[in-house]
């Protein structure tokens, strides 16, 4: 059985999903796609064979397909993946499920009223390599119990021209779900720290900044978060255990010396850095849809924990205090 998916927003991630179904992924294969720039949703359409449709709702509502992926701009996907939740749709929704808390929580009310898990989270970083042999590294025998983590995470310059508050529901979004993962835990504040802006960051705006968390468990978080690097786009993590410590960051990278310079070629976007992680996602998806198993990767309620952190975070940019992440109780269906 193929899985036929149709494709929601055409950007860089919305691409590159779209390419990687049709052609790389088993199982899968690209039918419908929409986007608000309808003539570059027909150049992909044209590419992959598919058709291009001239609105969203005409890509859930499709006899073609199957399953949709979420891939528009942020403020959007709370609202279609209300829509495919109506029309009882398997969705994949990039991060983050909403930038905003109460459209987040609409998203996880209408899937609990359907009793079943629909949504996929599209948090890569879960399927990467490196966090997996980084979280394998918690043992007696590797570093022993996690104390402090420590992120780095740059981009070259603002994806979407750069506003602090996005900088948490967009940016570091990626670490408020991926140390919840690594550690099994979940926060109990959360503090943001703006420094020296650098002479690139826009009048009004913070960046470089510092987000400092605290776990229920009392393990400290630290992300140095920049939009505006320059320099190009790095993730790395370091933690100490009680009793060593592993740093995760190099990659695949290869380190290449040539005329005297010893060094690596640094990505300027994430796809490069992350293609791995973001293809076995997807297989991962559409092994799930084909074999009716359960839903890999994160569900819509690490999505919903994610968005009130940085919802806390956001409220913490203004106070510069700790401020405490709570959360309501889960509902069963995400036992
Ligand atoms: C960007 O918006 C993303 O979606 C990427 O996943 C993230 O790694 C990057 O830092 C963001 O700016």
């Amino acid at each position: 059985m193929t899985i036929r998916v149709g494709v929601i927003g055409t950007g860089n991630i919305g691409t590159s999903h779209a390419r990687d179904l049709a052609m790389r992924v088993s199982g899968s294969t690209v039918t419908v796609l929409y986007d608000f720039d309808q003539a570059r949703a027909a150049a992909l359409a044209d590419e992959l064979g598919a058709t291009a449709v001239p609105t969203f709702e005409d890509v859930i509502e499709s006899d073609d397909v199957d399953a949709v992926l979420i891939a528009s701009p942020d403020d959007f996907h709370a609202e279609q993946a209300l829509a495919g939740l109506a029309a009882g749709r398997q969705l994949l929704c990039e991060k983050p499920l909403a930038p905003v808390e109460a459209d987040a929580l609409r998203v996880i009310e209408a899937e609990v009223a359907l009793g079943q898990r629909h949504i996929m989270m599209g948090f890569m970083r879960r399927f990467d390599p490196g966090y997996a042999e980084l979280k394998a590294q918690f043992t007696d025998e590797g570093i022993g119990e996690p104390l402090i983590v420590h992120h780095l995470h740059t981009n070259q310059s603002a994806p979407y021209g750069l506003a602090s508050a996005r900088t948490m529901t967009n940016m570091v979004i990626h670490e408020f779900d991926i140390t919840r993962w690594l550690l099994d835990d979940d926060y109990a504040s959360v503090q943001v720290i703006a420094g020296r802006p650098g002479p690139q960051t826009p009048e009004g705006e913070l960046d470089p900044l510092l987000v400092v968390m605290r776990m229920q468990s009392g393990a400290l978080v630290e992300v140095e978060a920049f939009v505006n690097s320059q320099y190009g786009y790095e993730v790395s993590c370091r933690v100490t255990g009680s009793r060593g410590g592993a740093q995760m960051g190099e990659g695949s990278f290869i380190t290449r010396s040539v005329a005297g310079v010893r060094g690596q070629d640094v990505p300027e976007l994430w796809l490069s850095r992350f293609a791995g992680a973001y293809h076995r996602q997807l297989q991962a998806w559409i092994d799930a849809l084909r074999s009716a198993g359960p839903l890999p990767g994160a569900s819509a309620w690490d999505g919903y924990v994610a968005t009130i952190t940085a919802n806390c975070a956001v409220a913490a940019l203004d106070s510069g205090l700790p401020v405490e992440v709570a959360l309501p109780l889960r509902p069963a269906l995400y036992d």
